[in-house]
């Protein structure tokens, strides 16, 4: 357990002098950067991956014979490998780039569930998902007739385990959930809840958006069918993500988009497809940044997961228990004890925009709004909540200024 992670802790110290943005002023305060649900900011070992990468060996991969090229191809599929290792994938080849969590989403609704749900079919999702986990289920169901479900939350925001013996069922093809609330910051318990969806005979997709750049996650351990996140939630670059799958569904599943680099052979009379993972990495892809996330796992791995995890539950707890004294604020969502690295709250009747702006002025930097889960929001009926999420590099010091400009915040909208 982690005393107090305080700027004065050496690891800490070293750990910040890591991100160049973290020298910023804002509006003339040094940034507090408590938006790390959002993206997290970047060391310098992730810039310098992207610098030298353009400056160095920039060339397109898989497909010229000369040496840029095959730096490129290496470095790229040294990520993939790196990428793998760090969840536990039993091959490097189940863990397909996307742009993001959102793309490897619909990557799965496009290519499994078009070739499997149809009418009569269900899907289970629950009311604690990002708009990326219910929106692509939702156009497909338009198309394709099953219907979806959601499993509920309770008042305090975990999910109602009561309500998953009648929800999962025989119809049930697939339940995909989140592993860790971006809003109510609640972890499910994710190894159970895929264990009841192959009780069915149903398939599990976990969103590991908030889980993967926080915690060990291992997806053997998990039996998880389909496994997303995003790199740039871990220190890596945006617009690269990761699709794992189980290599069976992967191999029959049909690619979602066709082009380039995945396909064995182009005839006019029709096409065959590559083998995984390049089946379902159609054109040119974010080389630079994949090459940055392989970077940015590297960087994590230094810092230790373990110490990462114990590190934010240290300090989510302190902003816990200091927010809960802030009078009129009310902290959506589960106890410290059953949630990840982030609390969301409102404050008496003032719009979390409003907040949000006065914490800026003192160069404290939250999230205001829905945070892409408007269905959290109209469950616990609230249009809004302001978000303070934590990383590797936040501190004790950072939760008191936070708490000292929501203070501020209260006299001057005066509830
Ligand atoms: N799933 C969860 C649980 C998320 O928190 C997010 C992003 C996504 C999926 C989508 O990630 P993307 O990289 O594909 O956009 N969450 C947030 C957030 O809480 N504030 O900004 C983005």
């Amino acid at each position: 357990m982690i005393a107090s992670p305080s700027v004065t802790d050496p690891k800490l110290a070293s750990l910040r002098s890591q991100f160049p943005v973290l020298e910023r002023q804002v509006h003339g305060k040094p940034l507090v950067y408590l938006d790390n649900a959002a993206t997290t900011q970047k060391p310098l070992a992730v810039l310098e991956a992207l610098d030298t990468y353009y400056r160095r060996y920039n060339s397109n991969i898989h497909r010229g014979v000369h040496t840029l090229s095959e730096e490129a191809t290496t470095a790229y599929e040294d990520a993939r490998t790196r990428i793998a290792r760090l969840i536990n994938a039993a091959s490097a080849k189940q863990t397909i780039f996307t742009r993001n969590a959102t793309e490897a989403i619909n990557v799965v609704a496009h290519s499994w569930g078009r070739a499997n749900l149809g009418p009569g079919d269900e899907v289970l999702i629950t009311e604690m998902e990002h708009h990326s986990n219910i929106v692509p289920w939702q156009i497909l169901q338009e198309q394709l007739g099953f219907t979806l479900r959601y499993l509920p939350i309770t008042d305090s925001g975990t999910l109602d385990l009561s309500q998953l013996e009648s929800l999962l069922n025989q119809r049930t093809k697939l339940f995909a959930f989140v592993h860790v609330s971006n809003v109510l910051g609640t972890i499910n318990p994710a190894a159970d809840l895929v264990a009841a969806a192959h009780a069915v005979g149903a398939l599990a997709l976990v969103d590991a958006s908030q889980s993967v750049p926080h915690m060990a996650v291992d997806v053997q351990a998990l039996d998880a069918d389909f496994l997303v996140f995003s790199g740039h939630k871990m220190c890596g670059p945006t617009g690269i993500g990761i699709l794992y799958g189980k290599r069976d569904l992967l191999e029959a599943m049909p690619p979602f988009m066709g082009g380039g680099d995945m396909i064995r052979e182009v005839k006019m009379s029709g096409s065959r497809w590559n083998t995984l993972p390049y089946k379902f990495e159609a054109g040119t892809p974010a080389i630079a940044e994949a090459i940055g996330l392989g970077a940015a796992v590297d960087f994590l791995q230094e810092v230790g997961l373990d110490w990462l995890w114990q590190h934010e539950h240290a300090l989510t707890s302190y902003a816990y228990a200091q927010l809960s004294q802030v009078e009129g604020l009310r902290i959506i969502g589960p106890g410290p004890e059953q949630r990840g690295g982030l609390v969301a709250f409102t404050l008496g009747g003032v719009h979390p925009h409003d907040l949000s702006a006065v914490l800026d002025s003192d160069g404290i930097a939250i999230r205001a709004g829905h945070h892409c889960a408007q269905p959290i929001h109209d469950r616990l009926g609230i249009v809004a909540s302001a978000r303070a999420s934590f990383y590797l590099y936040n501190t004790f010091e950072e939760v008191d200024k936070l708490v000292v400009g929501l203070e501020k915040a209260a006299q001057i909208f005066a509830f």
